[in-house]
């Protein structure tokens, strides 16, 4: 390595430790660049496969509100999207490419998505504990060191909450309801509550790529510290609902002020991301099949760009 750029490496860390943030044009080390490409980009790819697990249940609703509320939250997730898509091309890769490395497997979208939702209770334990997972990590990716990820991240926080918010509400009537719907509240909390734990991603002494996170401040908190957080919120959310939280290991630290729970099942977490999970081929499959559909509207804002750039010259 150049003194120049020994220089230059430490100049960047300076600023990042002074809390700045880091602009499109700046300088950045490639490895910088590259990191936030895939967190940035894999986020994005998790908001809209994400839209898929959902969108299952809108013509099956159980009333208009229900169906209005459902229809915004998935447009807002596929806006988050947008946003986040937006972020990384800030970075110099085209959307096409983003694309791509998601068709070929080259890029990762949260293993949460992999798994059915198989009836209405699904859709209130997704919004309670899915968006529950992911605005406790948004949270503190608002202070991410790369501005235009930062800003996306808070209006993304935004939307996210009153997300969970909704799926409480649901978990709320069915866990109130009939003893039926009270048990199909409980059977969704025992099938989503590890997914949604693995969300936040391996143990920190097994996650590679959290140093490097952590210095660089693209991550605020580490894969732990948020899991922590998300369950000590969300124990008491579930006690309140009369819910059990599906973990007989799970109980209250006095001496560490935390709940303290059993092990996540790392094989199935491992079998999930490397696309062995329940639904990662269908998933993929319609994503590829809507994006073929979808190229048509591509082209026509491609050639309306176009032509009102030429018109411009
Ligand atoms: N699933 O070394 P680490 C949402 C990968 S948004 C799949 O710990 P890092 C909204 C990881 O990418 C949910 N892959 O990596 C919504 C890396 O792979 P690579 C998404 C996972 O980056 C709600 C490798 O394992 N949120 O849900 C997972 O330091 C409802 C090693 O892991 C974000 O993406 C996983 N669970 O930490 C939408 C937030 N965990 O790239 C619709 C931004 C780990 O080396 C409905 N991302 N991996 O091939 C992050 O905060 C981080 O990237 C982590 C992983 C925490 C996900």
């Amino acid at each position: 390595m150049t003194i120049e750029l020994q220089e230059k490496l430490q100049d960047f860390q300076t600023y990042i430790d002074a809390e700045e943030k880091i602009e499109p044009g700046d300088w950045m080390p490639d490895d910088y660049r590259a990191h936030n490409v895939r967190q940035i980009s894999q986020h994005a790819h998790s908001e809209v496969i994400g839209m898929q697990p959902e969108g299952n249940w809108i013509t099956r609703a159980p009333s208009l509100r229900a169906k209005k509320i459902l229809l915004a939250k998935i447009q807002d997730e596929g806006g988050h999207g947008l946003y986040l898509y937006s972020a990384a091309e800030t970075l110099g890769i085209s959307r096409d490419e983003l694309i791509e490395q998601l068709h070929e497997g080259k890029a990762k979208y949260s293993s949460v998505f992999n798994y059915p939702t198989l009836n209405w209770a699904d859709i209130g334990a997704i919004g309670w504990l899915v968006d529950g997972a992911a605005v406790t990590n948004q949270l503190s990716l608002r202070r991410t060191s790369y501005g235009p990820y930062a800003r996306a991240m808070f209006r993304i926080c935004n939307e996210e909450s009153f997300h969970q918010r909704q799926g409480y509400e649901i978990m709320m009537k069915m866990a109130n309801g009939t003893p039926e719907q009270r048990e199909m509240a409980q059977d969704a909390l025992n099938r989503w509550w590890w997914p949604a734990l693995m969300m936040f991603g391996p143990h920190d002494n097994q996650s590679q790529r959290t140093h490097k996170g952590m210095m660089w401040k693209i991550k605020r908190a580490s894969n732990d510290e948020l899991r922590q957080r998300f369950i000590d919120k969300t124990v008491p959310q579930a006690e309140f609902l009369g819910l059990t939280i599906p973990d007989p290991d799970l109980r209250w630290n006095p001496d560490t002020n935390q709940y303290d729970t059993g092990e996540i099942n790392w094989d199935e977490f491992h079998q999930v991301i490397s696309g062995n999970g329940p639904c990662n081929r269908e998933r993929m499959d319609h994503h590829k099949k809507v994006h073929e559909e979808g190229a048509w509207v591509r082209e026509a804002a491609a050639a309306f760009a176009a032509k009102k750039q030429a018109q411009q010259n």
